[in-house]
């Protein structure tokens, strides 16, 4: 555990960057009891999830889904219950993939992605955007205030700040502490499922049958100054149609965007496929189509109309938080396709 969790553990800080929803020791304990749930090997083709569904990628997820239980549970919709679900990820310091406390660029900037869509094919994205802690919710902005899907950089800061949204230092010392250390080599290398958390991206259908997504970055750790992932790009890290279904991807974001990852995972299924069989076939081109699958990772996690789920990477350790009106808040194990030649 690194020394700045420990202390965050240690004092209970109570909520986090003003969620006012859970401490970081709930947080902590959240995890760990949901971990402890982790079902080896289950399929979740068979597992009965009926609606209201809410799916999410990695450990974080967890209490991501809570948060989103709150609004699906009350008859809410599935864009407000994905919007508060993967805040709760972006503001906790502790994890260092998203949001607040995200590992920086190469030159210590901390560069935020993150994009939303909704059951009527609308969406926004924001990427390479600093100093909001809550990327998303600027996302939603640029949905629903602007004639446009994306804005980037500076113009996407000019823009939240014109909405209300207050400029924050994102970075923490746990990780500009890191980031110095790193500078020590400079060796660019992404690290498979680093301390189980990556980007955060969320899926839910609510009461009414409609889908949304949203899916929330700081990105590849020291990466290039101006890098942009797969995490904000429609297609890519997340893509739905409610008439079909939805899916998110996280891990090597390069690799998810040359597969077209989500967008395709998302047209499998209105070819029949299951959730778990359309997962399974966007991993399966990527090991295909990529020079060197053995080292990078790419998860993958699906929903259909239905409430059926599935999830699938290259390698082992991806997992996913699922929580529906039938299945208690817990983790499953996605299979993984990497064989070795
Ligand atoms: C990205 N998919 O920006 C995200 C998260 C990540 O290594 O950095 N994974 O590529």
């Amino acid at each position: 555990m690194s020394q700045s969790r420990k202390e965050f553990l240690k004092t209970g800080v109570a909520g986090l960057a003003g969620m006012g929803t859970f401490t970081a020791t709930q947080v902590a304990a959240k995890e760990s009891s949901a971990a402890k749930k982790i079902s080896n090997g289950l399929s979740s083709d068979k597992i009965n999830t009926v609606k209201p569904v809410v799916l999410s990628t990695w450990i974080h997820g967890i209490v991501a889904n809570e948060e989103a239980w709150k609004v699906l549970e009350n008859g809410g919709t599935s864009l407000d219950a994905v919007e508060l679900g993967v805040k709760t990820a972006e503001a906790d310091p502790t994890n260092q993939s998203v949001g607040l406390g995200g590992f920086p660029d190469r030159e210590g900037r901390v560069t935020l992605d993150a994009c939303i869509m909704n059951h009527e094919q609308q969406c926004g994205s924001v990427a390479f955007l600093e100093h909001i802690v809550h990327p998303i919710s600027v996302a939603r902005k640029v949905m629903e205030e602007t004639p446009h899907v994306m804005l980037v950089g500076n113009g996407a800061l000019q823009f939240a700040e014109q909405q209300g949204f207050k400029r924050q230092n994102l970075l923490t010392e746990a990780s500009e502490n890191a980031w110095r250390k790193w500078l020590e080599d400079s060796k660019y290398a992404p690290v498979i499922n680093v301390e189980n958390h990556d980007t955060i991206g969320m899926l839910a259908l609510d009461d009414s049958g409609n889908i949304s997504g949203a899916c929330t970055t700081s990105g590849a750790a020291y990466k290039m100054h101006g890098r942009v992932g797969d995490s904000p790009i429609i297609g890519a890290g997340l893509y739905l149609d409610n008439e079909v279904g939805g899916a998110v991807a996280t891990g090597l974001g390069e690799a998810v965007i040359r597969s077209a990852g989500a967008s395709v995972a998302v047209e499998l299924i209105r070819q029949g496929y299951t959730p778990q069989q359309a997962c399974d076939e966007v991993i399966a081109r990527i090991i295909s189509k990529e020079k060197e699958p053995k080292s990078l990772q790419v998860g993958v996690i699906a929903l259909n109309k239905q409430g059926v789920v599935g999830g699938s990477a290259i390698h082992p350790g991806f997992n996913y938080a699922l929580l529906s009106k039938e299945q208690e808040n817990g983790m499953i194990d996605a299979p993984h396709l990497f064989k070795e030649e």
